[in-house]
């Protein structure tokens, strides 16, 4: 019994990480040997290219911290999420196919292509792993906000790395496909290694 239970725990072992090997040659970050302590970050700007904040990522225990500082919003609730693409320029909405600000960022990371957009605690082989929390900005249009998402990492699979992270106009409503129905994109930012 007891050599049963070894055999098949080195089993799992050995297909976890075979899981891992597959994944980091997947994704955006793929490959990439990033040193301890290594954080990543994105410089926000609205469609015109103004500078409006800074999103700044660390893996911590639990998880990935995400800190948000932004400016120049409407007052209320706004849809974050990692965006597949690392870039921030204009291209066709999924929905629509008209050309809108920051679509060019394309859609939800989804790495388990899930095609749901969901909750921010919904487990990424039933949701995208990109759905963050909203941020509230103030009655003066800021954001300040940090928190620590378990769906993220920095690289792999789940990386944030060579990705892009957007805010949105709008709530967003954690179930409705594609986005929430958190509306237009109003700042955008790659996302690279560095603060
Ligand atoms: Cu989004």
């Amino acid at each position: 019994m007891t050599q049963f239970k070894t055999r098949s725990f080195r089993a799992a072992l050995l297909a976890s990480l075979g899981a891992l090997t597959l994944g980091g040659a997947l994704a955006g970050g793929g490959g990439l040997t990033l040193p301890a302590g290594t954080q990543a970050s994105a410089l926000l700007r609205d469609p015109q290219g103004l500078v409006r904040g800074t999103v700044s990522f660390r893996e911590v225990t639990g998880g990935l911290e995400v800190s948000v500082s932004a400016r120049g919003l409407t007052p209320g609730m706004h849809g974050m999420h990692v965006h597949t693409n690392p870039v921030c320029a204009p291209g066709p909405d999924a929905t629509t196919g008209k050309v809108v600000a920051f679509g060019a960022a394309g859609g939800h990371l989804d790495p388990y292509k899930t095609g749901n957009h969901a909750t921010p605690t919904t487990p990424n082989t039933e949701g995208h792993a990109g759905d963050l929390p909203m941020v509230t900005a103030s009655a003066g249009g800021t954001v300040q906000a940090t928190f620590v998402t378990r769906k993220l990492t920095l690289s792999g699979l789940t990386g944030v790395l060579n990705r892009s992270v957007v805010l949105h106009a709008m709530h967003d409503d954690y179930a409705s496909d594609p986005a929430g129905k958190s509306g237009s994109r109003e700042q955008c930012g790659v996302i690279s290694a560095g603060r």
